[in-house]
């Protein structure tokens, strides 16, 4: 996957206000990972984004093979604009903590499942930061909730974004009672 800017889609795209008063529009996420082997998983989480209209940008910054452009990324970040940082990947996933280190945004972590250990290597690399530099570590794989942790965050500045996140909880709700409902009809028909 190339260097990318998508802009959220189905809502209108929300924007944000930069100190000198000028309403401008970009990217509010960044969503970035050590590879583009990520991304199957990564993508999850800027569905959620699109669902909300919320612009995101999307890019390969790995902490490994590039980590000069990984700080200089960390490091631009919140005068770009951004409001919340994503950053998703596997095995030795040094990815978030080192943005955290350097930001002063939200980091989200999302460990990245690879071949070998069930991704407990990226988890445990993600969640064990030392105090002073939190990551939000999300579950094994867990993009989807980034996303939506994303969403969450940027809706404590932004009522209508809470309307639609108490919307989203009640359909979530709505769902689950049919579940329920699905499987007590087919018990009663044995
Ligand atoms: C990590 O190494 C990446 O986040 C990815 O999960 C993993 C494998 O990368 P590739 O070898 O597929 O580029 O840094």
């Amino acid at each position: 996957m190339s260097s990318e800017q998508v802009a959220g889609r189905g809502r209108e795209k929300r924007s944000m206000t930069v100190p000198a008063g000028s309403e401008v529009t970009g990217p509010l996420v960044g969503i970035v990972m050590g590879s583009d082997s990520d991304w199957p998983t990564m993508s999850a989480a800027a569905e959620a984004l699109d669902e909300f209209g919320i612009a995101y940008e999307a890019d390969v910054v790995s902490a490994h093979r590039m980590p000069k452009e990984m700080i200089e990324y960390g490091e631009s970040a919140a005068e770009r604009g951004l409001k919340v940082v994503i950053a998703g990947a596997g095995g030795a996933a040094h990815l978030p903590g080192m943005l955290a280190s350097v930001t002063q945004l939200p980091v989200i972590g999302v460990p990245v499942a690879l071949k070998y250990l069930d991704g407990m290597d990226s988890l445990l690399s993600i969640a064990q930061m030392p105090a002073g530099v939190p990551v939000a570590t999300m579950a094994v794989g867990g993009a989807r909730n980034a996303g939506l942790f994303a969403v969450r965050i940027l809706a404590t500045q932004d009522p209508d974004l809470l309307v639609a996140m108490r919307e989203f909880q009640t359909q979530l709700g709505a769902q689950a009672k049919a579940k329920g409902a699905a499987l007590r009809s087919s018990l009663k028909r044995k």
